[in-house]
């Protein structure tokens, strides 16, 4: 786990705006600046990981648990009847940009697949 401090713990700590629909003690939740759909909200762990591929076993329970608020915040957005989708972008190489591990949740208008 690395301890560098990115734009999403500036985020999380005040020191960068954001629109904020979610918070607790483990998780932060904002709609993302440039949405790709009428919803398009980032949440992320607190915690900084840099990416899925830093993730450790021992954080398996945070893990879930942004999973599971991903979920919840879908549906307080309203996309129950119509579903959403989850994407976690790992790498450069398939467009993760920001490196401390985020869920993007998308919904709102029809999603194609496979996505490109
Ligand atoms: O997704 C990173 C996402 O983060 C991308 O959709 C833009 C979004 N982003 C970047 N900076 C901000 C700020 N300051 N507020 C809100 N959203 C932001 P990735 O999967 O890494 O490509």
């Amino acid at each position: 786990m690395s301890d560098e401090r990115d734009i999403f713990c500036k985020i999380i700590d005040g020191e960068m705006p954001s629109d904020k629909v979610y918070e607790d003690d483990d998780v932060y939740a904002f709609n993302d600046i440039n949405p790709a759909a009428p919803t398009h909200i980032l949440v992320i762990p607190k915690e900084h990981i840099a990416s899925l591929w830093e993730a450790e076993e021992n954080q398996a329970e945070l893990l879930g648990k942004l999973m599971l608020r991903a979920r919840d915040i879908a549906k307080e957005a309203g996309l129950e009847e119509d579903g959403f989708r989850l994407v976690l972008n790992t790498g450069a190489g398939v467009g993760q940009s920001v490196f401390h591990i985020h869920l993007h949740v998308i919904g709102g208008r029809d999603l194609s697949w496979p996505p490109g």
